[in-house]
């Protein structure tokens, strides 16, 4: 399955799967997607239809306690023991430090990495994401909340856009502070936010030299039939933002 940077020659002991992916198409998912295959570790593919519900299965939860993909078990962790990690941060992060690439070693330029992965992580998702919300899912259209999330949303892509300006990618070389930013720049994302990249010509330009890489493209398109933004039917949205949310016990 997938994995096919570095992959795994040899006998069978070294075609062991190492990682698996619990993933659906969606911009967290894309991010350990295409880190998975930027670094080239082989993984297996565990599809979670987030749409269907199978966030709630316990088996899943056991993995990723928030119920949120993506999620990662490394069959290889620390101490040589199977290890579970959630949040697409910390699933970047460990991937990073497990191979040694796409976060550097000297601090000035690995906290400039993690400047730009936290401001994605605690910026770019959530506010992008509400951004979306409101203006895909929400079944009522609230004024004051569109405009608020859009307006932020316009404000974060001028961040960018000046960051950008300056340099080639958010923290210099690329890094997984791009691997974790890129996917919410992604064009079926922003038909959702109904945001048009031309106005942020940086932004543009860095977008298009991501697309380009073939790890990003292999890992943009896994279980891409299955890419859906906004207008959910009714199961779908009881299943992201219903009852099943908020159930206790
Ligand atoms: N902070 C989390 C957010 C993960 C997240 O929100 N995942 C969404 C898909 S993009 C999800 O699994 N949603 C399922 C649900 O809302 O039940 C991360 O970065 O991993």
């Amino acid at each position: 399955m997938p994995g096919q940077g570095a992959g795994r020659a040899g006998g069978a002991e070294e075609e062991r799967i190492v990682i698996e992916l619990y993933f659906w198409p969606t911009p967290n998912g894309h991010k350990a997607a295409i880190m998975l295959e930027e670094v080239g570790l082989d993984y297996e593919l565990h599809p979670i239809n987030i749409l269907k519900g199978d966030q709630f299965d316990p088996k899943f939860i056991a993995i990723s306690p928030n119920n949120r993909i993506p999620a990662i078990v490394d069959h290889e962790g620390p101490g040589d023991a199977p290890y579970a990690i959630f949040e697409s941060g910390a699933i970047l992060m460990y991937l990073a430090e497990k191979t040694g690439m796409f976060l550097p070693r000297d601090t000035a330029e690995r906290y400039t990495v993690l400047q730009w992965l936290f401001f994605q992580v605690g910026n770019v998702g959530p506010l992008f994401g509400q951004c979306g919300h409101f203006q895909g899912y929400a079944p009522e259209k609230i004024p004051y909340a569109i405009e608020r999330y859009y307006n932020e949303t316009l404000r974060l892509y001028r961040v960018l856009d000046t960051a950008l300006g300056e340099r080639d990618y958010l923290a210099g070389d690329y890094s997984i502070a791009d691997i974790a930013t890129y996917p919410w720049v992604m064009p079926d994302v922003r038909k959702l936010h109904k945001l048009d990249i031309d106005q942020f010509p940086n932004v543009r330009r860095w977008h298009d030299a991501i697309a380009a890489r073939p790890a990003v493209e292999r890992g943009s398109a896994l279980l891409a039939d299955d890419l859906k933004y906004g207008d959910p039917t009714d199961a779908a949205f009881d299943n992201l933002f219903g009852r099943r949310e908020t159930e206790v016990g």
